[in-house]
């Protein structure tokens, strides 16, 4: 809600290092080196509590990274399609990547994307720092989630959830989508050590954060930091999806 029609107005939630819910209608631009010709806002950083930076991106007709985004020794990257097609390459690799197309980049490994559309094409983004494991290196990865089949939810039928990545002890995180048919909820409400970053790509629900339930819909982007309390009721007509990331496969540090 804004000017000039009604008085300003927010549905965005900004409790920092516990959780946040970004509605798109208050994303500023934020100008990012090596970004030509997009659009971008940062969500979650350390700034609000988050271990990790999630973007989101527009590239408009000729957007591209060039100079590549991450690379450095202990940063490894993500990046999801949620719109458009774009062109994501690696050093050696390269992958055309339309809507629900992503690539993992491992710590080392430079990211280069580029528009390859007329139209614009949008994109969730991310960064984190790895945590190595003796013995262990995780390698760039590539597919489409359509592509890949669901698998039913903690034994909910009307949940379902797809990794993403792989689930070898090499990668210290993943991401997954997890859906629930109108009228479908969590098994019981969510506390854990790990967080995340999530893009709800469809539908509407009431969302539990911190214990309160909140209204939620497409397009937003919940930070959840560790142990804060959740869990959703989807409502409406579509299915709530959401792409999320999360920690795993490593021990907590002292
Ligand atoms: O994987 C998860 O922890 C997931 N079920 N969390 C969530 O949906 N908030
Ligand atoms: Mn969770």
């Amino acid at each position: 809600m804004g000017y000039p029609k009604d008085l300003l107005s927010s549905r965005s939630i900004i409790e920092h290092g516990k959780y946040a819910l970004i509605a798109p209608e208050g994303l500023v631009n934020n100008v990012i080196p090596g970004f030509e010709n997009c659009t971008i806002s940062i969500l979650a950083s350390p700034k609000l509590g988050a271990s990790f930076v999630d973007y989101m991106v527009t590239m408009h007709k000729g957007g591209r990274n060039a100079a590549g985004f991450g690379g450095q020794e202990n940063i490894e990257t993500f990046v999801y399609v949620l719109e458009g097609k774009i062109k994501a390459s690696t050093d050696q690799q390269e992958f055309t990547l339309e809507e629900s197309g992503y690539l993992y980049c491992p710590p080392g490994t430079k990211m280069y994307l580029e528009n390859v559309a007329d139209e614009d094409a949008r994109l969730f983004l991310y960064k984190q720092k790895y945590r190595p494991l003796e013995g262990k290196k995780p390698w760039v990865y590539s597919s489409h989630a359509n592509h890949i089949e669901y698998r039913i939810y903690d034994n909910m039928h009307n949940v379902h959830i797809k990794d993403l990545l792989p689930t070898d002890l090499d990668f210290d995180m993943n991401f997954h989508i997890l859906s629930f048919d109108p009228a479908a909820c969590h098994p019981f409400i969510e506390t854990h050590v790990q967080e995340h970053g999530a893009y709800l790509l469809s539908g509407e629900g009431m969302y539990n954060l911190d214990n309160k339930w909140v209204p939620v819909k497409k397009g937003d982007y919940i930070f959840m930091g560790p142990y804060v309390h959740q869990a959703a009721y989807a409502v409406g007509r579509e299915s709530l999806t959401y792409v999320y990331s999360k920690d795993c496969n490593r021990d907590a540090e002292l």
